[in-house]
């Protein structure tokens, strides 16, 4: 067995020498190990340190890394997990990054400076949500300034809130992947790559970001959010049928095929849900679409101001999720008589 050193090394197997807790953010180191795996290799990786990975954690990481992970087993000095090299088949699709805007006058710059090329082609659309600040004045300019890139600005129509921004954003996408980037960018977008990877690869019909599994930025979250947060994420997993740590990251992906569907079936949920979030994870599993979480940094705000209100958006949060326990728990007749 091979310990991982050189970038060249070619094995069948590889075991990765430092824990994966010590790297932070293991998804980068993962995803080019892969190339030092023979084809049906082995990786082989360490981790479990107090207030670590899980196993499930680690096995997410190994799958959305192209290897199929094995049952994890206990060493002497932690857990060790195993996985086998998948092929990866990135098929070649175009996407749309839907920004939703209020008031963010000091972030759109450094947005459109920072977001990486993603796919065949990159559409950019912000939906200013009626900001005061010269947020879209902003926007236009950039627009000017970046005749290269394919830069739109929308101005949200009707519905208020981060929700309505998004679904009008992602009406209006024509690229293959859809996804959400907060103007805040408390999610990097250089971390977007890893959403459109997970659907390209095939790996999920549905990408969830969740802030929950690396170490977080101190401040980034507040201890209310977290908890609630927390709360939200059992339920929802119970709710949709699959593991998911963080239900309100504010970055989704999804294929903008699917979006349609979704979008009918979002009354069944009420309309409740300020932020979108619910929605689009309860719609997901409504329509059948495979939703796996997406693990990130998550990036304290550098500019502007928070819109969340933990207290009114919790309870409108609570009223969605009795509604998704409706329609997702009631049983196939329920769901067809919907249909
Ligand atoms: N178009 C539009 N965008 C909005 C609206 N409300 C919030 N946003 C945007 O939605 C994104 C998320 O809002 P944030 O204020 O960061 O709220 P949050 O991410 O839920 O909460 P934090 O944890 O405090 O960051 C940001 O890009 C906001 O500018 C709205 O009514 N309309
Ligand atoms: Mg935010």
């Amino acid at each position: 067995m091979d310990a991982v050193g050189s970038a060249s090394l070619i094995a069948t197997e590889v075991r990765l020498d430092v824990r994966l807790e010590e790297l932070g953010d293991p998804y980068p180191t993962l995803r080019s190990i892969w190339s030092n795996v023979a084809p049906n290799g082995e990786l082989r990786v360490r981790y479990g340190q107090r207030k670590g990975f899980r196993d499930a954690d680690v096995a997410l990481l190994l799958h959305l890394a192209s290897f199929k992970p094995n049952p994890a087993t206990r060493t002497k000095f932690g857990r060790e997990m195993t996985a086998r090299k998948l092929d990866r088949g990135a098929r070649p699709l175009s996407c749309t990054v839907v920004v939703p805007c209020r008031n963010e006058i000091d972030n759109v710059a450094n947005l459109v400076d920072r977001l990486p090329a993603i796919g065949t082609h990159t559409e950019l659309i912000f939906v200013d949500g009626a900001s005061t600040d010269g947020t879209p004045e902003r926007i236009d300019e950039l627009i000017r300034d970046h005749p290269e890139r394919d830069i739109k600005l929308l101005r949200q129509a009707g519905d208020t809130g981060k929700a309505g921004a998004t679904f009008q954003g992602f009406s209006a996408a024509a690229c293959d992947v859809a996804m959400i980037l907060d103007a805040d960018m408390t999610v990097r977008p250089e971390d977007l790559p890893r959403f459109f990877d997970a659907l390209a690869e095939g790996v999920a019909d549905f990408a969830n970001g969740t802030r929950m599994i690396f170490p977080m930025a101190s401040g980034a979250m507040p201890g209310l959010n977290n908890t609630g947060n927390r709360i939200f994420s059992r339920y929802m997993s119970w709710l949709v049928g699959s593991r998911i740590t963080d239900t309100l990251c504010g970055t989704k992906a999804l294929f903008s095929k699917d979006f349609d569907e979704i979008l009918r079936v979002r009354p069944l949920f009420g309309g409740h849900d300020p932020w979108g979030d619910f929605d689009l994870i309860m719609g997901a599993a409504y329509t059948g679409l495979r939703i796996v979480d997406v693990p990130i940094r998550y990036e304290a705000r550098e500019a502007g101001e928070s819109k969340m209100r933990p207290f009114s958006h919790g309870f409108a949060l609570a009223e969605t999720c009795f509604m998704g326990a409706r329609r997702l728990k009631l049983g196939g007749r329920q769901r067809t008589e919907d249909r």
